[in-house]
C-alpha cells in the first residue's frame, strides 16, 4: 500500500520519478537565465564607468573602441543565449508536467475503477469527473508554471541582492529593508485567499454535477417539462461560481495597493540615498546605473508574489481532492490468505445467519437469512419492493459484505475468495440495465471478448433477444448505448442477460431481468435457461408465478426474513403470502 506523504509537493515529487532529472535541470536553467539577467546591467555599468561618465570616458572611447563593441556584442549575445534558456526550460517543464498529468490520471483511473460500491455512493459522478479533469490540470500548471515562477522570483530577488550587495551594502540594506513589509503583506493576503480557492473548487465540482446530472437524466427533466427549472438551478450554481471567482480574484486587489505603494517606494529610497552617495563619491555613477536598472528584478519578484500565491493555492486546493482518491482504499479486497481457485466454481451458495445493513442506513435490510442452493439448482426470491431482494444478491459477487453471519459459495466464505476468480464465475443481469455505447455484438461479449460470433448469436436465442437484432438495419453491428439507437426496456434486458449468459457462468444472478418482457417471450426465456449448454446455478428475483413455478425452491422475504421456503406446491399448500400471490396474479390472468 501507498503510504501518504506529509506534504503535497512530497507528493508531487513521488510523481515526477523518471522525470525528476529532466525536471533539476529545468530549475537549474531558471536559476541561470535569472542569474544571467543581471549581467546585462552589470556590462551596462561597466560602460557607463569607463565610456561614458567616468574620468577618463573621452580618452577611453577613443582608446578602446574596440573594448566598447566587444561589451555591446557581449549583452546582445547574452541577451539572445537567456532567451535560448528561458525557451529550453518552458520546454522541459511542459514537458515534465505532462508525463506527470498522465502518469497520475492513469493511475486516478485504475483507482476509481477498483473501488467498491461504498465509493461510488460516497462520490458523486459531476465530483470525480472534476477530479480527474480540472484539478488536475491545477496540478499540471503547478508543474508546468507556478513552481518555476516560486524560482524564477526567488532565484532573481536573491541574485539582485547579493548583487547589490557586493556593490553597496548600505546601500543595498536600504533599499531592501522595505522588502520584509512586502512579505508580510503577501502572508495575509495567503491566508485570506486559501480558504477561498477551496471554496471556489468547490462550486466548480458542484456546477460539473449539476449538468453532469442534468445531461443524462435529460429524459426525466424533458418528460415533466421542467427546463425551465433546471435552467434556473443550473443558473444557480454558475452564477455562484461566477460570484465566487470573482471575489477570489477581488482578494488580490484589496491587498494589492499597499504591495504595490511598499514597491514604489525602492525606486524613491533609491533616489534619495543613492544620489546622497554619488555626491559624497561613497558609489560611481555606473554603480547607480546598476542599480537602477536591476530596482525592477527586487520589485518583480514581489509583485509577482499575488499571482503565484493565488496559483499554488489553487493548486492546494486541487490537489487535496486529487489526493482523496489517490490514496482511498477499497475496504472490499481479496484476503492476503485468499484461495486460490482458478477452476471452474460448482456453484453452491449458502448463506448463514446473514444479516445487512447498509452503512449509511438506520435500519437492517436483512436479518438472520439462511438458506442453501445446491448446484445445477434454480431458486426464485420473491418479496415486496424494497423487501431486501437485491440486496441480498449483492452480497453474492460481494458487493457489500454482511454485517453478521456468513455467504459461502462451494463452501467457502466469500470473503476468503479471490473476487476475480468469483466474479468471473457469476453471470450477473442487474435490476437496472446499463448497456455501453457499443455494438449489440460488444456488449453481448463484454465479460468475455474472445467469444465467436457465432456463440454471441446463441446466447442472443437463448435470451429470446435474436429476433429483434437481426430486424435491426445493422444487426449485431448496430450501436447501442448512450449515443446509438434507442431499445426498448425489455430489449434492454434481454441484451443483459444475453450478456450474463455469455461468461457461462457456474451461477447466474438475474434481478427482475424479465420484468418488462411480455409473458410469451419470457417464457421462451424461461424454457432456454433450463437447457443451457452448461452447469449453472440460477438465482432468480421476480414478481410473477410464472417465472418462479417451475424453481427447484422459492423463497419468500418479509421484514427481513425468509418467512417461506420451498416448492411452488409447498408454499400453495402453506397458504401465506405465495400462496395470496398465486390467487393474484392467476385471478388477474383469468
Ligand atoms: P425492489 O428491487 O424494488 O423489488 O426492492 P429490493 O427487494 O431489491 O430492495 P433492495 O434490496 O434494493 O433494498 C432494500 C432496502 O434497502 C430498501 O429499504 C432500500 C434500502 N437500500 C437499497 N440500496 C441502498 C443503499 O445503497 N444505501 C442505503 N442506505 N439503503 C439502500
Ligand atoms: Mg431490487
Amino acid at each position: 500500500m501507498n503510504q501518504k506523504p506529509k506534504h503535497k509537493i512530497g507528493w508531487l515529487w513521488e510523481n515526477m520519478k523518471g522525470y525528476r532529472v529532466l525536471y533539476a535541470v529545468g530549475i537549474l536553467g531558471t536559476i541561470v537565465y535569472n542569474i544571467m539577467q543581471l549581467t546585462v546591467p552589470f556590462i551596462s555599468s561597466k560602460i557607463v564607468d569607463l565610456f561614458l561618465a567616468g574620468e577618463k570616458a573621452a580618452e577611453n572611447l577613443s582608446l578602446h573602441r574596440d573594448l566598447f563593441y566587444k561589451l555591446v556584442a557581449a549583452m546582445v549575445l547574452l541577451t539572445f543565449l537567456r532567451t535560448t534558456v528561458v525557451y529550453l526550460v518552458c520546454l522541459d517543464m511542459e514537458k515534465v508536467s505532462q508525463k506527470v498529468l498522465y502518469r497520475i490520471r492513469t493511475y486516478l483511473f485504475d483507482k476509481i475503477e477498483t473501488q467498491d460500491m461504498r465509493f461510488y455512493n460516497t462520490f458523486r459522478t459531476g465530483d470525480l469527473m472534476t477530479r480527474v479533469t480540472g484539478d488536475l490540470d491545477a496540478i499540471r500548471h503547478m508543474i508546468a508554471w507556478v513552481l518555476r515562477a516560486i524560482i524564477e522570483s526567488f532565484s532573481l530577488f536573491f541574485a539582485t541582492a547579493v548583487y547589490f550587495f557586493c556593490m553597496d551594502w548600505l546601500l543595498a540594506l536600504c533599499v531592501l529593508a522595505i522588502a520584509p513589509f512586502i512579505f508580510l503583506i503577501i502572508r495575509l493576503f495567503r491566508d485570506k485567499v486559501a480558504p477561498r480557492h477551496k471554496q471556489l473548487r468547490e462550486k466548480h465540482a458542484q456546477m460539473n454535477t449539476a449538468a453532469q446530472e442534468n445531461i443524462s437524466g435529460n429524459r426525466v427533466v424533458k418528460a415533466f417539462a421542467r427546463e425551465e427549472y433546471e435552467i434556473q438551478k443550473f443558473d444557480e450554481c454558475n452564477k455562484d461560481y461566477a460570484r465566487m471567482n470573482e471575489k477570489t480574484a477581488m482578494t488580490w486587489l484589496t491587498y494589492f495597493p499597499y504591495v504595490e505603494t511598499f514597491a514604489n517606494l525602492m525606486p524613491l529610497v533609491l533616489l534619495l540615498v543613492g544620489g546622497i552617495f554619488i555626491i559624497n563619491g561613497r558609489i560611481t555613477m555606473g554603480e547607480y546605473v546598476a542599480f537602477s536598472g536591476l530596482i525592477w528584478a527586487v520589485q518583480q519578484p514581489m509583485r509577482m508574489m499575488g499571482n503565484i500565491m493565488n496559483e499554488f493555492q489553487r493548486f492546494s486546493a486541487a490537489s487535496e481532492k486529487v489526493m482523496e482518491i489517490y490514496y482511498s482504499e477499497p475496504a472490499i479486497v481479496d484476503a492476503p490468505d485468499a484461495i486460490d481457485r482458478p477452476e471452474r466454481f460448482a456453484g453452491r451458495i449458502e448463506f448463514k445467519h446473514v444479516s445487512f445493513q447498509y452503512e449509511d442506513g438506520n435500519l437492517p435490510v436483512l436479518r438472520d437469512v439462511s438458506f442453501v442452493i445446491e448446484p445445477g439448482q434454480t431458486v426464485a426470491i420473491m418479496g415486496e419492493t424494497g423487501c431486501g431482494k437485491t440486496s441480498l444478491i449483492n452480497m453474492i459477487p460481494r458487493f457489500y459484505e454482511p454485517t453478521a453471519g456468513e455467504v459461502l459459495v462451494d463452501g467457502y466464505n466469500v470473503s476468503k475468495l479471490k473476487l476475480r476468480q468469483l466474479r468471473k464465475n457469476i453471470g450477473l443481469a442487474t435490476q437496472d440495465v446499463l448497456l455501453f455505447s457499443d455494438t449489440i455484438d460488444g456488449n453481448i461479449a463484454y465479460g468475455d471478448s474472445s467469444i465467436s460470433q457465432k456463440e454471441v448469436e446463441k446466447f442472443a436465442k437463448y435470451s429470446a433477444a435474436a429476433a429483434f437484432i437481426s430486424k435491426m438495419p445493422e444487426g449485431y453491428e448496430t450501436i447501442v448505448g448512450e449515443r446509438g439507437v434507442g431499445l426498448s426496456g425489455g430489449q434492454k434486458q434481454r441484451i443483459s442477460l444475453a450478456r450474463a449468459l455469455a461468461v457461462k457462468p457456474a451461477i447466474l444472478i438475474l434481478d427482475d431481468t424479465t420484468s418488462a418482457v411480455d409473458m410469451e417471450t419470457e417464457k421462451q426465456i424461461q424454457h432456454s435457461l433450463q437447457e443451457l449448454d452448461f452447469p449453472c446455478t440460477k438465482v432468480i428475483i421476480a414478481q410473477r408465478i410464472s417465472t418462479t413455478k417451475s424453481a427447484d425452491k422459492i423463497l419468500v422475504i418479509q421484514d427481513g426474513r425468509i418467512t417461506e421456503a420451498g416448492t411452488h406446491d409447498e408454499l400453495v399448500a402453506q397458504k401465506g403470502y405465495y400462496y395470496n400471490l398465486v390467487r393474484l396474479q392467476t385471478g388477474e390472468e383469468e
